[in-house]
């Protein structure tokens, strides 16, 4: 193990800007350290790391919170390109936002009946602008019918095999109950996440919300539905997904979705 430090301490100085190496020679000290070794290196470790850790403190888009979910350096993770139109509900034709449709599995047939209505909303994000609101009015909880729940449907969007995304998106509940807001994507075990993921509520505060995950099958086109549960108010804004492009040696460790609510 002092070998592995050795190299990669002679590495680190060569290549600098590598911080893959860097990486890699500090997991080497922290396994020295917990064997008992003492390595003079790890205060010179620690010192790059702390700076690494306050850029990360300072820094606060999502590319910044990928490289803390993977526990890699920022300058190991790269977003591609945005993949959701009108993901901060900014445009609206006929009282729907462009880019989505509205998706209703409350009429009482199939599913239990309730009442939703949803809309822009103007008044609520501190950011400023729209966002979208879904007002759940009144559900009936049939135990032998699936749960009424409506919300918005995204358009089609194709997901490439064997591919890390980032799902991240704003939002707020007030007066929900636990299970009450909850996002859909598939019902294939291979794809980011299998069936509805329930969301935790934010009690009224904006929160910004996580899923960092693989999708493995073949390019298909997927829909992302966002939807309410339950009565209680919950809002969306800035939704993201995007593929995340990481050195597969950092991101192979990932075996399972990541969910974070920031
Ligand atoms: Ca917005």
């Amino acid at each position: 193990m002092s070998e592995a430090a050795r190299w990669y301490e002679q590495y680190n100085a060569l290549a600098p800007d590598d911080l893959l190496g860097l990486k890699r020679l500090s997991e080497t000290c922290t396994a020295l350290e917990q064997a008992g070794a003492e390595d003079e290196n790890r205060i010179v470790i620690d010192q790059i790391l702390t700076e690494e850790q306050e850029s990360l403190a300072l820094c606060a888009d999502d590319r910044c919170v990928v490289a803390e979910l993977l526990d890699v350096p920022v300058n190991a993770v790269t977003l591609g390109p945005e993949l959701i139109e009108n993901g901060g509900f900014e445009e609206w034709s006929n009282n729907q936002p462009v880019w989505w449709r509205w998706s209703d599995m409350a009429t009482g047939d199939i599913w239990n009946k309730g009442v939703f209505v949803a809309g822009q909303d103007v008044f609520s994000w501190t950011g400023g602008g729209k966002s979208a609101r879904i007002d759940g009015l009144w559900v009936r909880r049939d135990a032998n019918l699936p749960g009424s729940r409506a919300g918005y449907a995204s358009s089609g969007v194709a997901l490439l095999p064997d591919t890390l995304y980032l799902i991240a998106f704003s939002y707020r509940t007030d007066r929900l109950k636990e299970g009450g807001s909850g996002l859909w994507i598939a019902s294939d075990p291979d794809v980011l996440f299998q069936y509805e993921h329930y969301l935790p509520l934010t009690q009224g505060s904006w929160r910004r919300y996580y899923i960092l995950g693989r999708n493995l099958p073949d390019r298909e086109i997927r829909t992302l539905y966002l939807r309410s549960w339950a009565t209680g108010s919950f809002l969306l804004d800035d939704i993201s997904l995007r593929t995340v492009l990481a050195s597969s040696l950092l991101t192979d460790s990932l075996q399972s979705t990541i969910f974070s609510l920031k």
